[in-house]
């Protein structure tokens, strides 16, 4: 706790009420108003939290847990503060529907820089947080008069700012541990704001939340991998939901089976959802009898397996939308030919005959001109994975690296990977 405000004496009445807080409040929390001599430590708790804004009037305030919410009148507007019992800012809103984002956006050539905003705002966003570094920044026109809202983050977190262009805070959010949550919402629900994973158990807050899991329990886990059949197909879909910091992949073993052989390279965390598609003998599921599970691994075996770099060189480039009705021939050797969405096969050349092996895929865009492909095949063991990844020039001709690997239980048994060129029918 800021050890200077303990010494006021807003302070210590709010520390005190903060251990007994029936006491203090036997009521509902809420009719502060008609108690006039307590509404002054929350002012004093208010100008702490953020200095420099006027506060004419306290209308009503509540508490709950650590938390301190009041309707405020000052700066000629009503605006809602919330704060903690260290006299910290989590948010501040404005209630209905007076908010300054109603305003017409107005169309600018080139990115807004924060440099730019009017110095009153950038002081009003230094005297709340330090060293922000905008991420994105929009401004409002309402009624002639400007506001600018800015996200970014800042040494005390990830924050979002919208400040009128005298300087007037309109909206404030902070979320010190950025975990997608803010502090306001973490203390309402229990969480610890300044730790992105609470109770601990390796999936971050916000993910838990937005996954079924209980973020303040170890021992409940949220759902991160989904399987949808399509039995047309003779596809099993599993898409694995990720989170950024750590690597994921999936597992598959028959039930007669030892070990659980991974489906091809572990991948990166981003955030996004990533679909692999497996083959299922004969069309049905409980034929094969496979067993199929997600886990999380560390990231620096996402990184030396996974997705290396999404980012685009900016060149002129065509990759196509799908694969259906493709075919994609590998250095003149392997012909790749997509019958549907998720289903196709390989054909190999072989002295004078030809192999034909069916496979399952996901082929997913993940950037301007890259793209991974992702063929499973059954085997006599389980499935094998290759993942090719992609990039693309103008002609729809493209050029990568792949990866193949087997894998025993966690450990890679074998792993072929190269370089190849594709060429493909348009
Ligand atoms: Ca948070
Ligand atoms: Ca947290
Ligand atoms: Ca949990």
């Amino acid at each position: 706790m800021n050890a200077g405000i303990l010494n006021t004496p807003a302070a210590s009445w709010l520390v005190g009420c903060a251990l007994f807080v029936l006491l203090c409040f036997p009521q509902t929390p809420a009719n502060a108003a008609s108690s006039p001599a307590l509404p002054v430590p929350v002012r004093e708790l208010i100008e702490e939290a953020a200095p420099g804004v006027e506060l004419d009037e306290i209308e009503r305030w509540s508490q709950s847990g650590e938390v301190v919410r009041a309707i405020v009148r000052g700066d000629g507007l009503r605006r809602e503060f919330a704060v903690n019992l260290d006299a910290e800012l989590l948010a501040v809103s404005i209630p209905v529907d007076a908010h300054a984002a109603g305003g017409v956006p107005l169309q600018s050539g080139r990115p807004f820089d924060f440099d730019d905003a009017p110095e009153v705002v950038q002081d009003r966003v230094n005297s709340l947080v330090s060293h922000f570094a905008a991420t994105t920044i929009a401004v409002y026109a309402r009624d002639g008069v400007l506001s600018f809202e800015m996200a970014g983050s800042s040494e005390q977190g990830e924050v979002e700012i919208t400040v009128r262009e005298d300087g007037a805070l309109l909206a404030y959010l902070i979320d010190s541990d950025a975990d997608g949550l803010s502090d306001l919402d973490e203390l309402q629900r229990g969480l610890d704001p300044d730790s992105n994973d609470t109770d601990g158990d390796g999936f971050p807050d916000r993910f838990e939340l937005e996954r079924g899991g209980d973020a303040a329990d170890a021992g409940d886990r949220p759902v991160f991998m989904e399987l949808k059949f399509d039995r047309a197909a003779g596809v099993m879909l599993i898409s694995l939901h990720t989170f950024e910091g750590r690597a994921f992949a999936v597992e598959a073993k028959r039930q007669q089976d030892r070990v659980w052989r991974r489906l091809g390279p572990a991948i990166l965390g981003d955030g996004a959802t990533h679909t692999h598609a497996i083959p299922v003998a004969g069309g049905d599921f409980a034929a094969s009898a496979a067993l199929l599970r997600a886990t999380v691994v560390d990231a620096e075996e996402g990184l030396a397996a996974g997705d290396p770099d999404d980012s685009d060189s900016g060149g002129v480039c065509s990759v196509p939308e799908t694969l259906v009705g493709r075919q994609i021939v590998v250095n003149n050797e392997q012909r790749l030919i997509f019958r549907s969405k998720t289903r196709g096969e390989v054909v190999d050349g072989v002295g004078g005959g030809m192999v034909i092996t069916p496979f399952a895929y996901t082929f997913r865009r993940s950037g301007t001109c890259k793209a991974r492909l992702s063929l499973t095949f059954n085997t006599s063991t389980g499935f094998d994975t290759t993942i090719y990844r992609l990039t693309f020039g103008a002609d729809g001709a493209a050029s990568g690296i792949f990866v193949a690997a087997e894998y025993e239980g966690d450990a890679v048994e074998d792993r072929y990977d190269g370089n190849f060129t594709i060429t493909m029918n348009p």
